[in-house]
């Protein structure tokens, strides 16, 4: 072999594995401002550097074991192997996120045929060999290719777009046949072999039974868990993950004796040894959650498992193995080795505990900044890796050249004889005082950067003209569905109280005692709020919109003094502000959406993401309101499709309380979809819309009415096959407002009035997409003799509408699911049909046909005509 061929190959052999593992840390990095980098840290560690360094090294491991060592030719071949696999690997990091389905397919169908090929090749070897010990970790090899040609396929499927629960039966089978299928098998097969070497002790004469025996237990559970995942049984599917377990322990067996005889202590088998222990709680937290979760909560649970396979099990192992291979597979002898393998050992067991640690911080349920400061740490150690494998395999090379110039030199010399390649030991007591320490620092970091957490939040006492009775009054209240316990405190007048608060319910909430406040609080967390000297009476409460008509008060009860106003119940409907709905404006017109219906595109799978944002808006020209939005528009963003589609929806709340989103043109359990978030969290919701119509979807935390009326709701439009084309398209989506003050402006503007909202009292605007008159000013456009198609949502939240177009007549109006007349065919068989109005609840909807005949500008209304005065209102202008 020329050296200029070793070089080349052993860069084709370190570099793609350089740039993947390299681009998983930056990626960990910037995870914040990245989208979907859980999926990309996950596939540039699984499919990036795994599966390219399992291409190599089984190939490698085959050609020793089976004694077959391989021509030149083959070995180009090799490398045009590697080739496309990088090739294919990229293709699918760059298809899935921009959902580029045809680049994702192209890319998933490369890879699984690199492989594949790579598998056809070993089994010609396994063939040719003679009978040779370990032959089965060759099978062991062959099975991990067809895993992975099957887990591939699972994944172009997943990639091309699934409503719940497909998607998450899809998505577990794919997870599920490539990491126990093609890494896990790759492991446990190479490690019969390597666990012994790299401990540098004898085998264990059994581990080759072990081996053999665990094979068919192994591959069959996985076929049992996809079956599971396939067919939707969780249950089924966590039978065959068990089983998998259950295999592992009888392979296991094999690697007992070496690590008694020699415990691991350099860092190659110990990193191994620490991802096998990350692999078995990985496989027992992810066969929990197939048991016990639903298909459509997979995604969001099974990041948690996910983690744990890919970075403590594959990660680890690779490193590991590699701290072993890469010094060892050059040759050139014990000192070649040991130069390199001073590399991989620096900072070992530092390393190892900082990792192992930090990941542990990262996973338990310790405060949020704990986790951030100990994947940081996991991150940090684990990366150190890169730096060393460089200056690792230079300083092997290096060694290696200086032995042959030397033995060039003095081949005549016998030289002295090679000494026994030492047995270095990470775990010493200043590498374990650093790993324990940095742990350390990392906890109190967090907890610095959290005081929350520590309790020591501390909200300043309100002053108070009361005579003290220096008596200080601490009481633990809990909020719990919508309540406060206690609900009613006693007191003496000039006790100072201090409120000790426990959110134990689903979503946020706050407690406002007089002028004191506590933060808002996220379920599970607690503050503590120092009201001060209590003179009189007074009531408590939760400044979260709406919760305190819910009943979130806190009644603060001064024994002997009178009750404190509003202690009895929240008066309802009172407002000073009469409707703003017709009267004459004269400030600049609203801004308005586009109320023109976005032609369809191709697209199969609709991809959107739902940004909560509380923001203030005009909800009719002049008239501003702190709206709570979806995108920041005054309505909802339309969604349009076809019959059939999928939607894919990611709700980000950025909002200050919990939000959450209701899709009608789905049809899907509730509970984890529909769920409530809290401020900074997000949710994807899956949805195949199967039945034609405009659908409503909307916030659906409580109280509905508030979220609904402040601006959280849309509409989705689903064209059925074959719906007749039409001129033109429009949406108008009705809804209310509800003021708490008519702010003349951005900066005074306040939020839903939670109270009147709730009582279905009388709006203040009625509006057509989220603002009053908003297309009086910039009308709708249309020719005479076009066909010209309304679609109409009422999303409430309380009132019905009647949509009425002056001076024109429907002949076609079609709602909720049926058509009411169609061309203007009655049931007389007459094609003479018309229809004046809409009608439609709140939550219905449809669209309704006309063609102007004559130019002009026709007003359209809510025929509930008080609601066209409030804003219902607004313009076609039809030019000739
Ligand atoms: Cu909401």
């Amino acid at each position: 072999m020329s050296r200029s061929t070793a070089r080349g190959r052993s860069k084709l052999r370190d570099l793609p594995l350089l740039g993947w593992l390299g681009t998983a840390a930056l990626v960990a990095l910037g995870h914040r401002w990245l989208p979907d980098a859980n999926w990309l840290m996950l596939h540039l560690v699984l499919l990036g550097a795994a599966t390219h360094s399992i291409l190599v090294w089984s190939f490698h491991f085959a050609q020793t074991l089976l004694r077959t060592p391989v021509s030149e030719q083959q070995a180009r071949w090799h490398n045009r192997r590697l080739g496309l696999l990088t090739a294919g690997a990229v293709a699918v990091l760059v298809g899935v996120p921009t959902t580029w389905w045809p680049l994702t397919l192209a890319g998933g169908l490369v890879v699984a045929g690199a492989v594949g090929w790579h598998g056809l090749v070993l089994l010609g070897m396994l063939r040719r060999a003679l009978p040779a010990r370990f032959r089965v970790s060759v099978r062991y090899y062959l099975w991990a290719a067809a895993a992975l040609v099957v887990g591939a396929g699972f994944g172009v499927t997943l990639a091309w777009g699934w409503p719940d629960p497909w998607h998450g039966r899809l998505l577990a089978a794919h997870a599920l046949t490539n990491v126990l299928g093609w890494v896990g098998l790759t492991v446990t097969g190479t490690l019969l072999t390597l666990w012994p070497t790299m401990l540098r002790t004898p085998m264990d004469t059994t581990a080759e039974r072990w081996t053999r025996q665990a094979l068919p237990i192994l591959g069959g559970s996985i076929l049992v868990a996809d079956a599971g995942a396939l067919t939707g049984l969780g249950w089924l599917s966590a039978v065959g993950v068990a089983g998998y377990v259950l295999g592992l322990a009888v392979w296991g067996r094999g690697l007992v004796r070496p690590a008694r005889t020699r415990p691991p202590r350099e860092f190659g088998p110990a990193s191994v040894a620490a991802g096998l222990a990350w692999l078995v709680v990985g496989l027992v937290w992810a066969g929990w959650l197939l048991a016990t979760s639903e298909w459509d909560a997979v995604e969001e649970s099974f990041i948690w498992p996910a983690a744990v396979l890919g970075a403590g099990f594959a990660g680890q192992v690779l490193i590991g193995a590699l701290s072993y291979l890469l010094p060892s597979v050059l040759g050139g002898g014990p000192s070649v080795v040991r130069a390199g393998q001073a590399w991989f050992n620096r900072a070992g067991g530092f390393r190892l505990i900082a990792t192992n640690g930090g990941l542990a911080l990262w996973l338990l349920p310790t405060p949020s900044w704990v986790r951030v400061t100990g994947s940081a740490l996991a991150l940090l150690a684990a990366a150190n890796f890169l730096p060393l494998m460089v200056l690792g395999v230079r300083a092997s090379v290096a060694a290696r050249r200086k032995l042959l110039a030397g033995r060039d030199t003095e081949t005549a010399s016998p030289g002295p004889p090679p000494a026994p390649v030492e047995r270095p030991n990470i775990f010493t007591a200043g590498q374990l005082v650093a790993g324990l320490t940095a742990l350390a620092t990392a906890v109190v970091v967090g907890v610095g950067l959290d005081p929350s957490a520590a309790g020591l939040a501390a909200v300043p006492a309100a002053a108070a003209a009361v005579q003290p009775t220096g008596r200080v009054v601490r009481i633990e209240v809990t909020a719990k569905d919508m309540r406060f316990i206690p609900a009613e405190i006693h007191l003496d007048s000039g006790d100072h109280l201090v409120v000790h608060l426990t959110n134990a319910d689903t979503t946020t909430h706050d407690l406002v005692i007089g002028n004191v406040r506590t933060a808002r609080i996220a379920p599970g967390a607690q503050a503590e709020l120092d009201a001060g000297l209590i003179g009189t009476s007074e009531q408590g409460f939760c400044s979260v919109a709406g919760h305190r008509q819910m009943g979130m008060v806190l009644n603060i009860v001064v024994d002997g003094a009178p009750p404190a106003a509003g202690a009895t119940a929240a008066p309802m409907g009172e407002h000073e502000m009469g409707g703003t709905g017709d009267q004459a404006r004269s400030a600049p017109p609203a801004d308005t959406v586009d109320p023109v219906l976005a032609p369809l595109t191709d697209e199969r799978v609709h991809r959107l993401t739902l940004t909560v944002q509380e923001v203030p808006l005009e909800v009719a020209p002049g008239v501003w309101q702190k709206r709570w939005t979806y995108n920041g528009s005054p309505v909802g963003p339309t969604l349009h499709g076809r019959v059939g589609d999928i939607f894919v929806i990611t709700l980000v709340n950025n909002g200050s309380m919990g939000h959450s989103i209701d899709f009608h043109a789905g049809e899907l359990a509730p509970a984890v979809p529909m769920r409530t978030i809290e401020p900074g969290q997000s949710l994807t919701y899956r949805f195949a819309a199967a039945r034609a119509g405009i659908w409503m979807y909307h916030c659906s935390t409580a109280p509905m009415s508030a979220h609904i009326a402040a601006g959280m709701a849309g509409a989705v439009v689903i064209e059925p096959p074959g719906l007749p084309k039409v001129d033109r398209s429009f949406v108008l989506v009705q809804s209310e407002v509800y003021l708490q003050t008519p702010a003349p402006d951005a900066a005074s503007a306040t939020e839903v009035d939670a109270d009147r909202a709730a009582a279905a009292g009388e709006p203040d605007e009625v509006v057509f997409n989220g603002v009053a008159n908003g297309y009086d000013s910039t009308p709708l456009t249309a020719r005479v003799g076009e066909r010209v198609r309304f679609w109409v949502l009422d999303a409430g939240p309380n009132r019905a509408t009647s949509f009425h177009v002056v001076g024109a007549q429907f002949d076609t109006t079609f709602s909720e699911g049926a058509y009411l007349l169609r061309r203007g065919r009655d049931p007389f068989g007459d094609r003479t049909g018309g229809s004046q109005a809409l009608g439609l609840q709140p939550a219905q909807g449809g669209f309704v046909e006309t063609v102007f005949t004559e130019s002009g500008r026709y007003p359209f209304v809510s025929h509930v005509m008080a609601d066209a005065e409030r804003g219902a209102h607004g313009y076609i202008q039809v030019s000739p």
